[in-house]
């Protein structure tokens, strides 16, 4: 029986010579393609000797390492489910995400395993392990004592991988579930599309528990049996001292920004480079064209979402990557641009992007009718994304139906902290929208309406946000004003305040 194992798929393209270098990372530390194979059988047969069900989720918060990455790897290989989770989570979001998944495993750093474990317990998770970012932590103390050999579990198409929580416009996260399939066809149809060749070295300096790092890098670079320069952080300084060395780089436009603000970014240190990709967030053309004169490369910008991982892609080669463009539909990805009655809309004209193809989840975990109200009757995804398609076939996104801030390529949802800032004591109603920034490209601000007689403090609130929720959520600013503008229907435009707080960064 052919095995759909996404990792015997990523396996298979490891170099002969198992002893070439397959990661260097920023201090200096060389792991082998022996060391993954044989530390991901290791941590494999260490989950499979916990006699966990079919399907168990492996929830992980835990710094970026290599042995994070070899987590997932091991996931994979022993058949499970993978489960990421941004490690700015607070304790009332990993409580969600924990009580809603109910994972069989959790793995957590140290420094975190206190308030962590006794959530998962609470749970009814019966194995928490923790794993820091300096090779220590429980989970590789016992994976030491497991054997080095291991056997691929057997995994169809269809079967679920990894399981990525993306917020919904209303109400909590949803899981999105991905399948081998799903994320296989993605890297096989990436490696082709984005010209991957021998002796390509990829610039790793992404986090691992969003698709962008987890999925479009990491398999990016082993599908190929390609070296990574792993860094611990993004640090521009240290990616700059690096691309001599490299060929590829990927990052989200706050990386290309930052990098563009240090004066070593110049031709020469982008010599050896043959790729500079793009993507999570809109990248302004200012950016595209800056890049384009410093270093004399053209940013390829692509788009994607958490739910079908890597949608559209600007060309490598055989046509003109345009800033401002997401390019072409992938091959094999159907992409449509219709108006609210789902008709095609002529060349041109802005309407939803719905997507169909192998990438395409298979729906939110247990919310079968949150799954159904996505998809339209003939099999497309609604992308919540608003574009349109030019006369050569460039698609252009140009906003987004979803109110959803996207902030240093971080998803925020609006409703989330609307809610949050509404049950503080004092607020009678809020408003989160998203304004440009200089770094982040968009960052949150908060307009705030006191309830009778109370009068809240805006820094106040932002201190609250603070202590609760993941950093990258918390509006850069808190205003507390005396009326929202409202429509005749008494909902508040969000543009017109978006109008009124655009240059509050600039
Ligand atoms: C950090 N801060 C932020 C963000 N990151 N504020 C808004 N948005 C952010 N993204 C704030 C923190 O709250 C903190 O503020 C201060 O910056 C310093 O935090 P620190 O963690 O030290 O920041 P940093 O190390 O400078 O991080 C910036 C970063 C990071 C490197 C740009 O945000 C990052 O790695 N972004 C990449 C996200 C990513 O990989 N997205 C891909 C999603 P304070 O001190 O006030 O608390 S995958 C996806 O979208 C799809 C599928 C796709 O197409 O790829
Ligand atoms: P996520 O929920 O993290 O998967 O984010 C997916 C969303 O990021 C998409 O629905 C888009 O709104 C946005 N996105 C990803 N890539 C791009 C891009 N190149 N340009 C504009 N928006 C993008």
């Amino acid at each position: 029986m052919t095995n759909h194992n996404l990792f015997a798929a990523l396996r298979s393209a490891f170099p002969a010579n198992l002893d070439e270098v397959a990661i260097e990372t920023g201090s200096g530390l060389l792991y082998s393609w022996r060391d993954l194979e044989h530390g991901s059988a290791m941590v494999a047969n260490l989950l499979q000797s916990l006699g966990l069900p079919e399907g168990a989720r492996i929830a992980v918060q835990v710094e970026r390492s290599v042995e994070a990455m070899v987590l997932y790897l091991a996931t994979l290989r022993a058949g499970f489910v993978f489960l990421p989770l941004n490690t700015a989570y607070q304790s009332a979001e990993i409580d969600y995400f924990i009580g809603n998944a109910e994972p069989a495993v959790v793995v957590c750093s140290s420094a975190n395993f206190g308030w962590v474990s006794k959530i998962a317990f609470k749970a009814g998770t019966k194995n928490v392990f923790t794993l820091d970012d300096d090779r220590t932590g429980s989970l590789l103390e016992r994976a030491a004592h497991c054997s080095d050999r291991h056997d691929v579990a057997v995994r169809q198409p269809g079967d679920m991988a990894a399981i990525l929580y993306t917020s919904g416009t209303t109400g909590r996260s949803k899981g999105a579930m991905l399948s081998h399939g799903n994320l296989l066809s993605n890297a096989q149809v990436l490696k082709d599309y984005w010209g991957w060749k021998p002796g390509d070295v990829l610039i790793h300096a992404l986090p691992i528990f969003h698709v962008h790092g987890l999925f479009v890098g990491i398999h990016g670079a082993l599908i190929n049996g390609s070296k990574m320069i792993w860094l611990s952080k993004f640090d521009p300084k240290k990616v700059i001292e690096k691309l001599p060395e490299a060929t590829v780089f990927m990052g989200v436009p706050t990386l290309y920004v930052r990098l563009l603000a240090e004066p070593g970014l110049n031709r020469e240190a982008c010599r050896n480079m043959r790729l500079f990709i793009a993507g999570s967030a809109p990248l302004l053309v200012e950016t595209f064209r800056e890049w384009q004169e410093r270093t004399g490369h053209t940013i390829l910008e692509r788009y994607g979402m958490s739910e079908t991982a890597m949608l559209t892609s600007n060309p490598y080669q055989g046509g003109e990557r345009r800033g401002g463009t997401v390019g072409f539909a992938l091959p094999g990805v159907s992409l449509r641009v219709v108006d609210d009655a789902g008709q095609p809309v002529p060349t041109g004209e802005i309407g939803n992007i719905q997507v169909q193809g192998p990438n395409v989840f298979q729906g939110y975990w247990r919310m079968p009718e949150k799954t159904a109200e996505e998809f339209t009757a003939d099999g497309y995804f609604r992308t919540g994304d608003v574009g349109k398609i030019d006369g050569d076939g460039y698609i252009t996104i140009v906003g987004r139906s979803k109110d959803l801030i996207i902030s240093g390529g971080y998803n925020v949802y609006p409703a989330e902290i609307e809610g949050f800032i509404n049950d503080l004591p004092g607020v009678a109603e809020s408003a989160v929208v998203g304004v440009p920034h200089p770094d982040f490209g968009e960052v949150g601000v908060a307009v705030v309406i006191a309830r009778p007689g109370a009068a809240p403090d805006g820094l106040q609130i932002v201190a609250e946000m603070k202590a609760k929720l993941a950093n990258f959520k918390v509006p850069k600013q808190c205003f507390v004003v005396t009326e929202l503008p409202r429509n005749t229907m008494g909902k508040v435009q969000k543009n017109v305040l978006r109008e009124q707080y655009k240059g509050l960064f600039a």
